[in-house]
């Protein structure tokens, strides 16, 4: 599984609310949007680049040592060039966009390129976020594209992430709510489910769902942020979301899937949960939260101080380790019932000691409540200082006195 990316942009989508459940026509919309850093999302940029020489006019200032790469999208082919801003340049500092697809650059959108690292045979940078739009099948679509690069003797590696949103009212029975979805997996289109992951236990990342409170926010406390095609609650009823065969409209309906009841028994917490054929992601606390029937693993989960603690800057993160699918300890969830998942804390700490001579190495292996210390990686995080302080260790003799104190180390 990638790492958690945090989403940064200002976006703007076009989605059209098309009916509701039970039968009510809506209004389109077409509502600008920005798009704060909603954490913790799954998204991925495009990495596919195929790499070639700029072609004769095509509008490079620096066609000697330019170089154009293409993506694949879901929308069709997308063109960079890594260009400079002079003709002499040795180095990229400037990166054009064709969102055609032609290799064409007259005339076509610019963000300029940061090196960040350099050396005789290696450079490395990225551009500098800027919003631009584009006509498609005569929809204009919103996005704020990075570019990362690097070029090591004759390998070269770009890859695109473009972070586009849509965001529509809609009506889920008697209630109105604003929804957004969020193209999490960088294909510009909006209609991705996300799936398990195949060959090793994590997730194929698909598009995010954030459905407003009522107030209309989407980062209250009443705000719900799910994977696109996952159930979620409303006023009693399940609902989801569809999202049209043009990728850009959205049409709510009822859940009507079997589902059964997922519960953690801690009071803050948040995670993704694969099972054999959905993928949940879930904020919560001792509350069970409905999600389809199925088998579910753990592929990422935060847990967080709560009560007088809750200021507390430690959070617990889980992670799954490279396991494959078959071999994942799971929590069945059966259609109507209520399925406990053992997860996050207690933690318990099984120290390793190692003597060699005179030499002694003291380790300590984390586990978290789910007992697969070898499928999970689990660290206490400080929010502003990344890892927690590390243990303090003091070795006694048989007698009970102290005969030597120190600190473990980060390995
Ligand atoms: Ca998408």
């Amino acid at each position: 599984m990638k790492p958690l990316e945090m989403l940064g942009a200002t976006v703007l989508g076009l989605l059209v609310c098309l009916s509701s459940a039970v039968g009510q026509t809506l209004e389109p919309c077409q509502l600008p949007i920005a798009v704060h850093a909603y954490e913790p999302l799954v998204g991925q940029p495009l990495t596919d680049a195929k790499f070639s020489q700029p072609a004769e006019g095509s509008g490079v200032t620096n066609p000697g040592q330019a170089m154009v790469a293409t993506f694949t999208t879901a929308i069709g082919p997308i063109s960079i060039a890594l260009d400079s801003t002079s003709a002499e340049g040795k180095r990229p500092d400037l990166v054009r966009f064709d969102f055609g697809g032609s290799g064409k650059f007259n005339d076509t959108d610019v963000a300029p390129f940061k090196a960040e690292s350099m050396a005789p045979n290696y450079y490395r940078g990225q551009s500098t976020p800027v919003s631009l739009s584009f006509e498609r099948d005569g929809r204009t679509i919103y996005v704020s594209p990075r570019v990362e690069y690097y070029k090591y003797g004759n390998q070269r590696h770009a890859s695109l992430r473009m972070v586009v949103a849509g965001k529509a009212a809609c009506r889920f029975g008697d209630q109105s709510r604003h929804v957004m979805v969020i193209d999490g997996n960088s294909n510009l289109r909006l209609d991705d489910v996300s799936q398990p992951g195949k060959e090793w236990l994590g997730v194929n990342p698909g598009d995010t769902l954030l459905i407003a409170d009522e107030a209309g926010s989407l980062e209250g406390a009443g705000a719900q942020t799910i994977l696109l095609g996952q159930p979620f609650m409303l006023g009693e009823k399940l609902y989801t979301v569809e999202v049209g065969p043009d990728g850009w409209s959205v049409t709510p309906k009822l859940y009507d899937q079997p589902t059964g009841m997922l519960q953690v028994a801690h009071e803050r917490w948040e995670g993704v949960f694969a099972g054999r054929q959905h993928v949940v992601r879930l904020t919560g606390g001792n509350q069970p939260q409905p999600v389809p029937a199925d088998a579910y693993a753990v592929v990422e989960y935060s847990e967080y101080p709560s009560g007088e603690q809750s200021k507390s800057p430690l959070s617990l993160q889980v992670e799954a380790g490279r396991i494959r699918p078959d071999r994942a300890k799971r929590c069945e969830v059966a259609a109507g019932q209520t399925a406990q998942m053992a997860v996050g804390s207690p933690l318990t700490v099984e120290p390793e000691v190692q003597v060699r001579d005179r030499q002694v190495t003291v380790g300590m292996k984390l586990a978290d409540a789910a007992e697969a210390p070898n499928q999970v990686t689990v660290a206490l995080t400080h929010a502003q200082e990344g890892r927690a302080k590390p243990p303090q260790v003091v070795i006694r003799d048989s007698a009970g006195k102290q005969v030597h104190s120190g600190k473990l180390e980060y390995g």
